[in-house]
């Protein structure tokens, strides 16, 4: 097992018994929503996964230790700490490691983390990608690498957009990650089912899911595969609205000169703002969302 790494007792065990197991990344806690709902909306996803037959390891950097599972208090102190903890994507790693601090992971580090432990499957709200106006800035979040090397299926509800979603299907595409929609042929758009762009294929069991993966890493392929999972139709939002608050938020970003990894977190704490409550509620029940189907489809890869 890798030097760095703390697996906790109980994902341990399930992992060693050939039990299915759920990662969960914690760049979602401290700086995806506002404390506590952070908190609560973390624990009610490990629910979840327990719900649906799985063990949940939230995963995290703490005191330079790479962290597959966490406690609730653990949990805890990440929700409260927020922003104020480093957000760490791979290039941020190593050196936190080697000063001994806390580091919340995003989907690229977590899906290094969870490779690392010897867990296959990870669910999340969101992933970066492309950004609006990379063509010039070259702002492409290092989650879209991590797909094409490391071999963890992502679950998650598609890309917010903020992002160039066109550019980050052709970014994927290049890259040679499946993109799987789940129940559907056209990828959502986070808060909303639709953004008029399609996936690759669309696959409407766990079962099915299950089968992709084993397959993928049976032939040795390499590289993640990622499921993008619609939002419950009667949580989902009015893109109109949406649309507005991305377009106000993106203006003041370049206003105020944010960059690099500081621009996801300022966007989606101003859309957060401009929409009001509306958008968290949603935001929280398509991580649950996300959750239930890859606990499925971890305990259908069980099985295999
Ligand atoms: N998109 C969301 N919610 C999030 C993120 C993205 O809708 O919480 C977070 C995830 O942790 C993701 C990270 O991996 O932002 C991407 O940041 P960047 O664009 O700096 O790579
Ligand atoms: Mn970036």
């Amino acid at each position: 097992m890798n030097a760095y790494l703390d697996i906790n007792p109980e994902v341990k065990q399930a992992l060693k018994a050939g039990k299915p197991v759920v990662a969960l990344e914690s760049t979602i806690i401290s700086h995806g929503m506002p404390y506590p709902q952070n908190v609560q909306t973390a624990l009610a996803v490990e629910e979840t996964v327990r719900k649906n037959g799985a063990v949940p390891a939230t995963i995290a950097i703490i005191g330079g230790r790479l962290k597959a599972g966490l406690s609730p208090e653990e949990i805890e102190y990440f929700g409260k700490k927020g922003t104020a903890i480093h957000k760490a994507s791979r290039r941020d790693l190593a050196v936190l490691c080697a000063r001994g601090e806390d580091g919340a992971t995003t989907v690229a580090t977590t899906m290094i983390i969870a490779h690392m432990a010897g867990i296959k499957i990870f669910a999340t709200g969101g992933i970066g990608g492309v950004h609006r106006g990379a063509e010039t800035t070259m702002d492409i979040s290092a989650d879209l690498e991590e797909l094409a090397v490391t071999p963890v299926m992502v679950v998650c509800a598609g890309a917010k957009a903020i992002l160039d979603l066109g550019l980050t299907l052709e970014y994927l595409e290049t890259k040679g990650v499946p993109v799987i929609g789940y129940g559907t042929q056209e990828l959502p758009a986070f808060y909303s089912r639709h953004s008029g762009l399609g996936v690759d294929y669309r696959i409407d069991t766990p079962e099915e899911l299950a089968k992709a993966l084993y397959v993928q890493r049976e032939m040795g392929l390499g590289g993640g595969m990622l499921v993008t999972n619609p939002i419950p139709e009667e949580y989902a939002m009015d893109g109109g609205e949406i649309d507005a608050a991305i377009e106000k938020a993106l203006a003041e970003c370049s206003q105020q000169g944010i960059r690099g990894k500081d621009t996801t977190p300022f966007l989606l704490a101003r859309v957060a703002e401009l929409t009001g409550g509306d958008s968290l509620a949603s935001n929280i029940q398509l991580v649950l969302n996300n959750a239930a189907l890859a606990a499925k489809t971890a305990t259908q890869y069980c099985k295999l």
